[in-house]
């Protein structure tokens, strides 16, 4: 397996961060030129209201992993496009539709900041400026045209029916029933692992990487997106709003857990065989990254 031990992950989550950031602005600045001023500074809340800018870092390791020139700024704004996606995501489930959520990363949601009309316009103007964002970014990058579209398909088949769209509505029918195993491992596939492992995906095409080893990078992706949620159900059993920066809902939603299923410790240790699974599958295609090890590992030992 892939050590951790040298590798310094919060010094390279920092700089990673930073390189997303400012790829978000670079976007931002393009996207709210064409907005009313309502939308915009909703857009801008949904964007950069803090978050562990998880999906686009994966997307930018996963592409130096796969031998692509980690300096280009380029790959930042593909990754970002990830992460404009995820954006909103997270404005339209704490919806008063959907989740009806007054918290998120520790500030106001975007329609209690903004209004209900605004943050729906935000979130669906995000969609489609993903989508460009990737396309325009594989291009920048010098990927063959068939690469660029494949990095761009990816992306949208996660988000939509098959992926993140057709989970969140699973999850939705889910609240006030029993789900079972297979049914949560479902529903959790389609609704955070689709982008998880799209962003794994994205980034060893965009780097033109062997078929074989997308395939690991999918593997991985899907087993860390996996426990992450495992993990996310843990958090949202046992830790605070302080910490979290959103309020607890699980039981409140009367939604099934990988807790209310296992228990504690049994979902701790199935995020923690997930990952060992994950990383065999990297190490079965020689992917050798000591940054998808410590990302693997910081998925299940996150505190939020
Ligand atoms: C069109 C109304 C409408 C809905 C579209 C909203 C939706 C469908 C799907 C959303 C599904 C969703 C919220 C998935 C993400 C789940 C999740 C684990 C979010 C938290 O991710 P983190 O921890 O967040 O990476 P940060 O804050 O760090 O970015």
């Amino acid at each position: 397996m892939t050590g951790t031990t040298s590798f310094d992950l919060p010094t390279y989550l920092e700089a990673e961060r930073q390189e997303v950031d400012a790829a978000l602005q670079r976007a931002l600045a393009r996207l709210v030129a064409s907005l009313p001023p309502a939308v915009a500074a909703a857009v801008r809340h949904g964007v950069t209201s803090g978050g562990k800018r998880l999906r686009p870092i994966l997307c930018a390791t996963a592409y130096r992993a796969c031998g692509g020139v980690a300096e280009d700024p380029a790959v930042y704004d593909l990754a970002a496009s990830l992460e404009l996606i995820h954006a909103y995501s997270l404005v339209h489930d704490d919806l008063p539709c959907m989740d009806d959520a007054a918290l998120r990363r520790g500030t106001p949601t975007t329609h209690r900041e903004h209004g209900e009309p605004a943050a729906v316009l935000a979130g669906a103007a995000l969609i489609p400026a993903a989508a460009l964002q990737a396309l325009e970014a594989a291009q920048a990058l010098g990927c063959a045209r068939a690469t660029s579209l494949a990095v761009t398909r990816t992306l949208l088949e996660a988000s939509g029916a098959g992926g993140m769209v057709g989970g969140q509505w699973l999850d939705l029918m889910g609240e006030g029933h029993s789900l079972d195993g297979a049914a949560l491992d479902h529903l959790h596939g389609r609704k955070t692992g689709a982008l998880l492992a799209a962003s794994l995906v994205m980034g060893g095409l965009a780097a033109e990487a062997e078929p074989a080893v997308v395939d690991a990078l999918e593997a991985y992706g899907t087993a860390i997106g996996l426990a992450f949620q495992i993990t996310d159900d843990v958090l949202d059993a046992t830790s605070s709003a302080e910490i979290l920066g959103k309020n607890p809902s699980d039981v409140v939603l009367d939604k099934s857990t990988y807790v209310s299923l296992h228990g504690l410790d049994a979902a701790r240790r199935r995020a923690r065989e997930v990952v060992a699974s994950g990383l065999n599958a990297l190490n079965a295609a020689r992917v050798r990254a000591p940054a998808l090890s410590g990302l693997a590992h910081y998925v299940v030992e996150r505190d939020r």
